[in-house]
C-alpha cells in the first residue's frame, strides 16, 4: 500500500491548462529525453494517467515534469504529460512551464533572459520577458516544421469528403481549410469537432504513414486543426485544435500554429521574417514568427517562433493513493 504525492504547480497558457509536477516525479533512464520518455510510458504512465484524467485532471489537461537536461547546449530537460499520452512536443505547455519554472525558482538560466530547453523533439529555445517576479511574456523558437503531405482525401461523418494538408510542428498535424464541405469552424459546436476529429484521425493514420523523416519515434497523426476567419482585432486566423480523446485546445496551441505557419510558407504565403497571430476557440492569441528557413532531410522547412503568456492559477499537493480504485485516473 502506498501513498505517492506530487507537489504540482497548477496554471495554464492563454487558456489551456499546465499543471508542472515540481516534486515527485520519477527518476528516469536515457541518453535523450525522446529515450526517457519511452522508459516513462513503459514503467511510469500511471502518474500521467493518474495526474491528466479524472478524478484528478479532465479531458483538456496536460502538463510536464522537469529534468536535468540530456545534452550540454541546455539547461533544462523537459517531460511532457497530457490526456493524449507523452507528445514529443507541446507548445502551450513550454510556454507555461517556463514561466512557472523561471516564477518558483526550479530552474537557474545560463543566459538571462533565454531558456535552453531539452524536449524529445529536440532543441527548444525559450525567451522571456521577466518583471520583478512576474514572467510576463515567454517566446519559444520551436523546432523545424514542415509540410508533410498534401491533399490527403478523408471522409467526415455529416460532412462528406475533406481534403487535408498534413504539416509538423513539433507533431503532426491534419489541416482542415475552407472547401466544398467545409467552411468555417465558427459553423460547428466543439462537440461535432469533438465527435468528427478522431475519426478522421484514425482514417488518416490507417491510409497513411506519417513518419518524421530525422527521428521515428515520431510518428502518427494526432492532433485535427480546424482553421476559421479571425474574429480577434489583429489576429490573423482562428483555429480549433483537437487532440487527446476529446479535448480542443483552449490556447491557440503552439505546435499547431507551427505546423501551420510551416503549410502556409510552402505554399508561399508566409516568408522569413513575417507574422502569423492565431486565434484560439475563446479568443486567446500566440503571435507566430517565421525566424528562417531550413530544410529536413532535404524538405523545405521553416524555424518557427511562437508568443505567449501564463498565470499560475495555484498549488496542488496531489495524492495518487493505491487503495483508491480509481489511482490511474478514468475516462468515461
Ligand atoms: O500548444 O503545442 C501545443 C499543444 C499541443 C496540444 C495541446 N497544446
Amino acid at each position: 500500500m502506498a501513498r505517492h504525492s506530487f507537489h504540482c504547480i497548477d496554471g495554464h497558457t492563454c487558456g489551456n491548462p499546465v499543471r508542472l509536477v515540481a516534486g515527485g516525479g520519477p527518476l528516469l533512464q536515457g541518453r535523450t529525453m525522446m529515450e526517457r520518455r519511452a522508459h516513462f510510458l513503459a514503467e511510469f504512465d500511471w502518474i500521467r494517467t493518474g495526474l491528466m484524467f479524472e478524478p484528478r485532471g479532465h479531458d483538456m489537461m496536460s502538463g510536464s515534469i522537469l529534468y536535468p537536461p540530456t545534452r550540454e547546449d541546455c539547461d533544462i530537460g523537459i517531460l511532457f504529460i497530457e490526456t493524449s499520452g507523452c507528445l514529443p512536443m507541446c507548445g502551450h505547455g513550454t510556454i507555461g512551464t517556463v514561466t512557472f519554472a523561471l516564477e518558483h525558482g526550479l530552474v537557474r538560466p545560463k543566459t538571462p533572459g533565454e531558456l535552453r530547453l531539452d524536449t524529445p523533439a529536440g532543441l527548444v529555445v525559450a525567451r522571456y520577458r521577466q518583471e520583478g517576479d512576474h514572467v510576463e511574456e515567454v517566446r519559444i523558437t520551436n523546432v523545424p516544421s514542415f509540410l508533410h503531405a498534401e491533399a490527403l482525401a478523408v471522409e467526415c461523418p455529416d460532412l462528406g469528403t475533406l481534403t487535408v494538408d498534413v504539416a509538423y510542428g513539433g507533431n503532426f498535424y491534419a489541416i482542415v481549410e475552407p472547401q466544398a464541405n467545409y467552411r468555417d469552424m465558427a459553423d460547428y459546436s466543439a462537440g461535432e469537432l469533438v465527435a468528427w476529429s478522431p475519426i478522421l484521425r484514425e482514417r488518416l493514420n490507417a491510409a497513411h504513414t506519417f513518419v518524421h523523416p530525422e527521428n521515428a519515434s515520431i510518428r502518427g497523426l494526432s492532433h485535427i486543426l480546424w482553421t476559421g476567419a479571425p474574429t480577434v482585432d489583429g489576429a490573423s486566423a482562428r483555429n480549433a485544435v483537437f487532440y487527446g480523446d476529446k479535448a480542443i485546445d483552449r490556447s491557440p496551441c503552439g505546435t499547431g500554429t507551427s505546423a501551420r505557419m510551416a503549410q502556409l510558407h510552402a505554399r508561399g504565403a508566409l516568408r522569413a521574417g513575417d507574422s502569423f497571430v492565431h486565434e484560439s476557440i475563446i479568443g486567446s492569441l500566440f503571435h507566430g514568427r517565421v525566424e528562417e528557413e531550413a530544410a529536413v532531410e532535404g524538405r523545405p522547412a521553416i524555424i518557427p517562433s511562437i508568443g505567449g503568456w501564463a498565470r499560475v492559477t495555484g498549488y496542488n499537493t496531489i495524492f495518487i493513493d493505491d487503495r483508491d480504485p480509481f489511482a490511474h485516473g478514468f475516462v468515461v
